[in-house]
């Protein structure tokens, strides 16, 4: 048993994105409006997820021009440090892997009871550009990705006072047929994750 739990846990490590982009429906429902709309989910039920824990108290999400999204939280910010399995910084791993954003790399972190999500990678994998910038440790960090790729290495930009994390994506127009929000629609999400937050 110990052996095929070690295997099935490197098998989840080398999991990269490209099932996601081969099947997108398998992960966020279908490339219609509803699946659309679970990009933003994603994004923003990690940000719950902090504050569940206790770590964040603030969520914002912006729709910026050609239909990019912004989310922004003030928790304790993704941790940048190299991951022990990948070799890759925390947040490299954290956005390029399947699921590994799950209990594989956050312990007892997950705390929303709920369903778990399928991860902030999957967000990635199908965005046309991704960028996350992490306050923490004194540093502004950041990470660009193009379809799930990373651009290049881990960015350390400059001293920064503070915690949290910043997501701006792009959805994929090779994925997704329509691109465009619907404000109703978020808001209704928003205000009842918030009903349901502390
Ligand atoms: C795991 C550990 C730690 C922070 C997070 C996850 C985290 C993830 C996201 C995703 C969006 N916003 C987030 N904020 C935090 C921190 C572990 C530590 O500092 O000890």
């Amino acid at each position: 048993m110990k052996h095929n739990e070690y295997s099935a846990k490197q098998i989840q490590v080398l999991e990269g994105l490209e099932p996601v982009r081969k099947r997108p429906g398998m992960y966020i429902g279908g490339t219609g409006l509803e699946g659309l709309h679970h990009l933003i989910w994603e994004v923003v039920n990690n940000s719950i997820d902090e504050a569940m824990a206790g770590y964040c108290d603030h969520v914002t999400v912006e729709l910026l021009k050609d239909q990019w999204i912004r989310v922004s939280d003030n928790g304790r910010g993704i941790p940048v440090e190299v991951h022990e399995k990948t070799k890759k910084s925390t947040l490299e791993t954290v956005m390029t892997i399947l699921h590994a954003g799950g209990k594989f790399d956050k312990g007892g972190y997950k705390v929303s009871g709920g369903l778990h999500g399928v991860g902030v990678s999957v967000v990635n994998a199908l965005s046309k550009w991704m960028r996350v910038e992490v306050k923490r440790d004194g540093w502004l960090w950041s990470q660009e990705y193009i379809r799930g790729l990373p651009k290049s290495e881990i960015q350390k930009e400059k001293k920064a006072a503070g915690t949290g994390t910043v997501t701006i994506f792009d959805p994929d127009p090779d994925i997704f047929p329509k691109i465009k929000w619907k404000k109703s629609k978020i808001l209704e999400y928003l205000r009842h994750q918030a009903y349901l937050t502390k």
